[in-house]
């Protein structure tokens, strides 16, 4: 046997403590030291952006003294700080409302090859949706904003894309929408686990109300405070879920964790009941999901957009199920084309992109 684990080898101990260092030692030592720190601060809050530092209010208030940002940005940046998400407004007018319930209704006829859509399934093409079984309560339409005039003004709307980059402290970019018109009964969830961007945390999520929203429609629940709770980690240093690697025992032990995590923690679950153009932006941590659904006939009209750095994710993917040549599997697209209104950026419809292979 070669030793006691806890005893250093000799070399470690010539080089050890109390030995004087020289300035420029000291200083690599120093720089070592930080260094460290650092990594332990990251590794210890996996994801974290600027606003999850210690030193986020101080920053907030130096921006807002500097002109930077206006007082009522400073105060939402605070909320987003302490609590992971706040509460801002779009005007959408009940025409504008209207346009996009008019634009879902022609999805519905038409049904688009391009366009997709999932109701308890990962997402399929319109073109295979079945109006009556499927447009009712847990369904989505992805991407709406590539079909629809007004869907697209929320998704390039300037002051959400200014909160998106204020929040990121870089350009953002929309990489996504989803629209619900009924709850989506989803369990609560931590985005930056299930929607990968580059570089975890660097997301964020605006979900806009397209009507006034009955809580018995299953209303979008969220706990403030839960973006501080600790990660559950799928291998060591691992955060994020990968379908390609992982499976249901994963999701189970995950849901498990944040479910036991959750109750430890105390914090409270709220129901955004929402009027017609509030909006809420949410941290890519905060748990959030679809309150239950008491009255499966009534509506619960949403817009969802997600947002990453637009410098490190320059591709956006999408992926449909189908069958093809007899064979299912799922059809993986990408994009690189940006959209622009103003400074606002958003990714096109990834279906609308280059197809890359089938997995
Ligand atoms: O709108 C909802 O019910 C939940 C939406 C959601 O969880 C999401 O888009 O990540």
């Amino acid at each position: 046997m070669s030793g006691h684990p806890s005893t250093p080898p000799p070399t470690h101990r010539k080089s050890g403590r109390g030995r004087k260092l020289g300035f420029r030692q000291r200083k690599a030592a120093s720089y070592t030291a930080a260094m460290l720190s650092f990594l332990r601060r990251k590794a210890a809050v996996p994801g974290s952006i600027w606003l999850d530092e210690p030193g986020a209010h101080k920053a907030i208030e130096a921006k807002a003294r500097r002109g930077v940002i206006a007082d009522e940005e400073a105060a939402n940046l605070r909320k987003f700080a302490n609590d992971g998400y706040f509460v801002t407004r779009l005007d959408l007018s009940p025409a504008q409302a209207g346009a996009i319930d008019d634009d879902v209704d022609r999805l519905w006829r038409e049904r688009p090859h391009n366009i997709s859509f999932a109701y308890d399934s990962p997402p399929l093409r319109f073109s295979q949706a079945d109006e009556r079984s499927q447009r009712r309560p847990r369904y989505r339409i992805h991407d709406l904003h590539a079909v629809s005039e007004t869907a697209r003004r929320i998704y390039l709307d300037s002051s959400l894309s200014r909160y998106a980059s204020l929040i990121l402290d870089e350009q953002s970019v929309a990489t996504q929408s989803l629209y619900f018109e009924y709850g989506s009964q989803q369990a609560l969830h931590r985005d930056s686990v299930v929607v990968p961007t580059p570089i975890l945390g660097q997301l964020l999520a605006s979900w806009t109300a397209l009507e006034d929203i009955d809580p018995r429609s299953g209303a979008l629940v969220y706990v403030p405070g839960s973006h501080k709770l600790p990660y559950f980690e799928f291998a060591p240093g691992e955060y994020v879920y990968d379908p390609s690697r992982m499976g249901e025992s994963d999701v189970r032990a995950a849901m498990a964790f944040y479910d036991r995590t959750l109750a430890a923690s105390g914090l409270e679950t709220r129901t955004f009941a929402a009027k017609r153009g509030q909006v809420l932006i949410w941290h890519s941590a905060l748990l959030h999901g679809g309150g239950p659904v008491d009255d499966e006939s009534l509506t619960r009209k949403s817009f969802v957009v997600h947002y990453s750095a637009l410098a490190h994710h320059a591709v956006r993917h999408g992926a449909v199920s189908e069958v093809i040549d007899g064979k299912a599997g799922e059809s993986v697209y990408a994009t690189t084309a940006v959209l622009e209104s103003g400074s606002a950026r958003g990714f096109d419809n990834a279906l609308d992109g280059q197809f890359q292979y089938r997995r």
